[in-house]
């Protein structure tokens, strides 16, 4: 994973490509970590994008809390965007993403028809924090074997368009924009889900929010991944935290159970979940 090192110049850089090249598509998939699908949104998403219609792709959807991505999808909605949840990764081809935005963009397709046009193309952008899986849906979204890309004269030199299907384009380099750091809690939420690489956290931190938060929102996922029983789930998450270190061995050296619960939670071994719900955003609208 690359990580990224976000200093003011760079977020400035970044920005302007994508308004560049914004100007070259119809419509944009905004990709998120169905976990995390707020903490790993850009947090200057809406000004970024302005009023180009808009895909809420909530990627990762296998890691996810089910019922929790279902309450984000409606979230979405309301707020006025389409919506999908996937799983890029294990997905052979993602053509639902295609006939969400023919449908989505249905008048200006009808317009263009009614104007002559035969068969009106969509075109289409990635945009996403780091991690989120913007390479791995652009691979999914592209006919295997007829990855074509070309120039297309008129519009940007060079510009490398993907063909996922007969009137739908992608452009093949993806939006790259920061994650948030506002808060705390957002920054534990992506380094626990792996999208902050593990050089730029504390991990007892970290580590402590995990079981903090599976003690609470999974209890029994966790007292089944570590064999604990009911007067190990009653103590609180940081003499939780000691209790594992010395049953795992580690002794005093708390960061390495603290590493360790990071691990599993990255791992699945509590199975899937999700760290934030819509109504943890109640006052804090954008
Ligand atoms: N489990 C799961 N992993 C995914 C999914 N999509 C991407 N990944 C993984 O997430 C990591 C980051 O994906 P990548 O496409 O490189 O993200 P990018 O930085 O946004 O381009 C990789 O290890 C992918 O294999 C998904 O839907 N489910
Ligand atoms: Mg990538």
């Amino acid at each position: 994973m690359a990580q990224i090192q976000w200093f003011p110049g760079h977020m400035a850089k970044a920005r302007n490509q994508v308004q560049e090249k914004l100007k070259l598509v119809d419509l944009v998939l905004e990709i998120v970590d169905s976990r995390v699908p707020e903490a790993s949104r850009n947090p200057m998403m809406n000004q970024i994008v302005g009023q180009k219609p808009r895909i809420m792709v909530l990627n990762k959807k296998d890691l996810a809390d089910p019922q929790k991505t279902a309450e984000w999808l409606a979230y979405y909605r309301k707020q006025g965007y389409e919506a999908i949840a996937i799983d890029a990764q294990h997905a052979r081809r993602l053509q639902q993403i295609p006939q969400l935005a023919r449908q989505m963009m249905k008048a200006k397709l009808e317009k263009q028809k009614s104007r002559g046009i035969r068969n009106p193309g969509l075109r289409a952008m990635c945009i996403g924090i780091p991690n989120v899986g913007k390479s791995t849906v652009l691979n999914r979204l592209v006919k295997k074997n007829i990855a074509v890309t070309g120039n297309r004269p008129g519009v940007t030199k060079n510009q490398q368009w993907l063909t996922a299907d007969d009137t739908f384009q992608v452009l093949d380099t993806p939006g790259i924009l920061w994650p948030k750091f506002e808060d705390e809690s957002v920054g534990n939420k992506l380094a626990l889900t792996g999208a902050i690489a593990d050089t730029v956290y504390q991990a007892d931190t970290v580590g402590l929010f995990g079981l903090t938060f599976f003690q609470q929102g999974y209890p029994q996922a966790l007292r089944k991944a570590y064999g604990l029983n009911d007067d190990d789930m009653a103590q609180k998450p940081a003499d939780l935290m000691i209790a594992l270190s010395q049953k795992w061995g580690y002794g005093e050296e708390y960061n390495r159970a603290a590493e360790r619960v990071i691990f599993d939670a990255r791992q699945g071994k509590f199975g899937p979940f999700t760290l934030e719900v819509p109504g943890d955003l109640d006052g804090h609208a954008e």
